[in-house]
């Protein structure tokens, strides 16, 4: 990357299978910025580790992750895909930018207090600084755009305000980056409770809907999406259940709401909840038959995410030498 092109970064967590929600809120824009961009792509496992997790899970959720993010599009030769624990400079550099980040900037932050809610036997120093590690993340790279979900718009800010500090005390450093948020399919609520997010480390596995998941089961929960009495499809702030179907039948479909309100006029639920499924099924068999072939060769897979750790330590250390300078640390 000699930054002739812009540059495009994002990460996901190995945290469980990937749903519904990371893919139409992210994954699924990914691939269409490498015309454009220098990308690089992230599989983030030391946020993962932020919530406890189960070695063996986490190493296959790692790698089968590395092969849905080929299976949507990422082509690992032209951009970089790597895992993060491979590329010590987001640790190192995460631990620097920790000393310009304020306790108050961390404490207001919502997916921490989510969290600390939803774990909270577990309120630990990382779920705290989980913010600080991926504005290393992005500011490895000179990144200019983050492509990511409504949720993240937040921790690409305070990326944005940690840049902007350091860059007032040491000169340029840092670009700094901006959240790029897509127009549909942004917040994918939950099935079960549509007022809460769709979320992969969600208990109820009727909440979500895995990229993963046989035709059957997504077509079994959408038929048990809670919705309300009245039974019309339409969108309103009083209706979250059937707002949420709608908006991810459009994001799967292309249609606009209107179409889809009017076709489905005076149906009932009854015909609107298995074409949604039907919808979403299309959307991700390719993906789920691309990632099982991937899977099947993993000597393959790990010949690319050495590749992609190669590559991205090149361009990530030439920033953490260059922050270790303006800080005053001897050379190596
Ligand atoms: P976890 O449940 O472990 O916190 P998550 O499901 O929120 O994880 P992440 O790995 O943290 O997923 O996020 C990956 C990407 O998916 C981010 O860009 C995030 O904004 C996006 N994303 C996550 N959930 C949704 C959702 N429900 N709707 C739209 N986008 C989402
Ligand atoms: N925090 C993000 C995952 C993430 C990320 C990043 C996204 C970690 N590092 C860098 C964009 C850029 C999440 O929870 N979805």
């Amino acid at each position: 990357m000699n930054k002739t092109r812009k540059v495009s970064f994002s990460g996901i967590q190995p945290s469980g299978n990937i749903t519904l929600g990371n893919y139409m809120g992210a994954l699924r824009n990914w691939p269409s910025y490498q015309d454009e961009y220098d990308c690089v792509y992230c599989v983030v496992d030391e946020h993962a580790i932020t919530v406890r997790q189960d070695p063996t899970a986490l190493r296959h959720h790692a790698m089968e992750l590395f092969a849905q993010l080929i299976a949507t599009g990422i082509d690992p030769e032209k951009s970089i895909l790597f895992i993060q624990s491979h590329v010590p400079a987001h640790a190192e550099l995460g631990w620097a930018l920790n000393c310009y980040t304020m306790f108050g900037e961390l404490s207001r932050m919502i997916q921490f207090k989510e969290k600390s809610a939803s774990h909270a036997d577990n309120v630990n120093a990382g779920l705290f600084t989980y913010p600080t590690l991926m504005a290393a993340d992005i500011l490895l790279y000179q990144t200019d755009i983050v492509p990511v979900g409504e949720d993240q718009r937040q921790h690409v800010e305070l990326t944005r305000d940690i840049a902007q500090r350091f860059n007032g005390i040491y000169g340029d450093v840092f670009t700094l980056p901006e959240a790029v948020i897509p127009k549909v399919g942004a917040r994918v609520m939950s099935l079960t409770e549509p007022t809460k997010k769709m979320s992969k480390s969600a208990e109820n596995e009727n909440s979500y809907v895995l990229v993963m998941d046989s035709p059957d089961a997504i077509m079994r929960k959408f038929k048990r999406a809670v919705t309300d009495s009245d039974a019309c499809v339409r969108k309103s702030p009083e209706k979250p259940g059937v707002s949420n179907l709608i908006d991810i039948y459009c994001a799967a479909t292309g249609e606009s709401v209107e179409e889809v309100e009017r076709r489905f006029e005076g149906k009932g639920y009854g015909n609107f909840k298995p074409a949604v499924g039907e919808a979403v099924v299309e959307l991700l068999r390719p993906v789920r038959e691309e990632t099982e072939r991937l899977m099947a060769d993993k000597g393959e897979l790990e010949r690319l995410y050495r590749l992609g750790a190669q590559k991205a330590s090149a361009v990530a250390e030439r920033t953490l030498s260059k922050v270790h300078k303006k800080l005053g640390f001897l050379p190596r």
